[in-house]
């Protein structure tokens, strides 16, 4: 057993299968994982299907063919593997490659999962990329894949860059040439793509007073430190800055944070870029790559990012950015709707529900981003219908990092509250979900209420 043999007997079962059908999630990180395998079998000459699926649930299931394929799932099936059973999927003829919990069940399935080997940050696009790497040491060249996957998943959020086993990859990629690690940088958003002022003025992790929200005073704040924003009349992005001005921005900000009495803990991030990608695209970096992606999967066009993962850089690019403006045009509405139709304000939460005007699928986002111009302290849950099941709501909660240091874990909060309502949850201390009967909704809101009054009792609020 481990993970060296794990891989071997996985690159064998491979190596032996005359087709696959990948079967994998729609996100950033099941895109990718699904895109790494995908080029290590073509490689190989083995033809390979991909089917993109939301989630592995028993409706889903039929989306998997019942023919003499190998099925490969990535980024899910660790957790339904009696849906596989259940499908009559033999022991041989599946692979599971992946970075969830892990079901019991019977002998089980083969899987190679992050999990069983202690990588508790490291994504189903970076087990792919083992895995690829254990078929064939040259493709190593998928190594900005692997990163992309990882950071889609917010392995990176937490420390501020990819830990462990992900250094790995990030150390193929850049002796291949193929990922270029910037080590001090200030963690922003939209390094590639924004003018700097507004990667600034929507950055909230730091939460820099004066400078979030408000992206005139951002500007004038940089025309102060002596940046020239524009050149030849176009915005400079981050990505433009010489390492001296940048050296000045950041000195700036740390400044404005210190002046404000905030932590400076959030303020230097590591960033990953892809050097033989277009300069000014969301393709030059890991973060932005990955929300072109997510937003791929979120309109329901997986295989138009996974086309673009494959190296399409024509019909299939113009149609993921037309998804990519399309995300956050109606991510900035749900923001609007969000402050203008107010949170309803208890003790430890505020909460408001959306009813069925905005996907599912974009509403935890919108969250996040709403809470940056609410009441920080206060964690927020929002929650909508789910247009294919009237009868279940999702909820989706966010908090940020100062009330996860004050004791907040919405996971263990939202698990708790839906246990007693018969509804299912999962997620991260800072970001969870869960959907609950629709009947449970006042219930289940008061119940998460009490739940984190246990976990942060008192009530000290604090500006940033
Ligand atoms: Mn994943």
């Amino acid at each position: 057993m481990g993970l060296d043999h794990d891989l071997r007997e996985a690159a064998d079962q491979i190596r032996d299968a005359e087709m696959v059908t990948i079967i994998s999630h729609i996100d950033a990180d099941g895109i990718t994982s699904a895109t790494i395998l995908h080029l290590a079998l073509q490689r190989e000459g083995i033809p390979v299907i991909p089917v993109f699926v939301r989630q592995l649930e028993p409706f889903a299931m039929r989306f998997v063919p019942q023919d003499e394929s190998l099925k490969i799932f990535s980024d899910l099936g660790a957790g339904q593997q009696n849906l596989l059973v259940e499908r009559g999927l033999k022991p041989d003829r599946v692979l599971i490659v992946d970075h969830h919990v892990s079901q019991p069940c019977g002998d089980g399935y083969p899987q190679v999962n992050a999990l069983e080997y202690g990588f508790l940050k490291f994504s189903a696009a970076g087990m792919a990329y083992l895995l690829a790497r254990e078929i064939d040491r040259d493709n190593t060249d998928l190594a900005a894949l692997g990163v992309i996957g990882n950071v889609g998943d917010m392995m990176a959020r937490e420390d501020l860059k990819l830990i462990g086993p992900a250094r790995g990859i990030i150390e193929d990629g850049v002796s291949r040439g193929v990922v270029e690690v910037l080590g001090k940088e200030l963690n922003c958003y939209g390094i590639s793509t924004r003018p700097i002022h507004i990667s600034l003025a929507f950055s909230d992790d730091p939460f820099i007073p004066g400078i979030t929200n408000n992206p005139d005073s951002a500007l004038r704040f940089l025309e102060k430190l002596g940046i020239d924003m524009k050149s030849d009349g176009n915005w400079r992005v981050w990505e433009d800055l010489t390492r001296e001005e940048k050296r000045t921005i950041t000195s700036g900000v740390m400044q404005q944070l210190l002046a404000h009495g905030c932590s400076t803990r959030r303020l230097i991030s590591e960033v990953y870029l892809f050097p033989h990608e277009m300069e000014h695209t969301p393709l030059r970096n890991a973060a932005e790559y990955a929300t072109l992606l997510n937003a791929c999967g979120r309109w329901a066009k997986p295989a138009i990012g996974h086309a673009v993962c494959l190296g399409d850089r024509g019909g299939a690019y113009r149609e993921a950015e037309h998804m990519l403006v399309r995300h956050r045009t109606v991510i900035r509405e749900l923001l609007q709707f969000i402050l203008e139709n107010g949170v309803i304000e208890l003790s430890h939460l505020q909460y408001l529900h959306v009813g069925e005007r905005f996907p599912d699928t974009i509403v935890g986002i919108g969250a996040g981003m709403a809470l940056s111009k609410l009441n920080r302290v206060k964690p927020i849950l929002i929650m909508c219908k789910l247009p294919e099941d009237p009868t279940v709501t999702k909820v989706s909660m966010r908090t940020v990092d100062e009330m996860v240091n004050r004791g907040i874990d919405l996971q263990a909060a939202l698990v708790h509250a839906s246990r007693a309502c018969g509804g299912e949850a999962g997620g991260h201390r800072i970001a969870a979900g869960a959907y609950i009967p629709g009947t449970a909704e006042q219930e289940f809101v008061h119940c998460v209420n009490r739940i984190l009054s246990e976990q942060c009792p008192a009530e000290s609020p604090h500006h940033c």
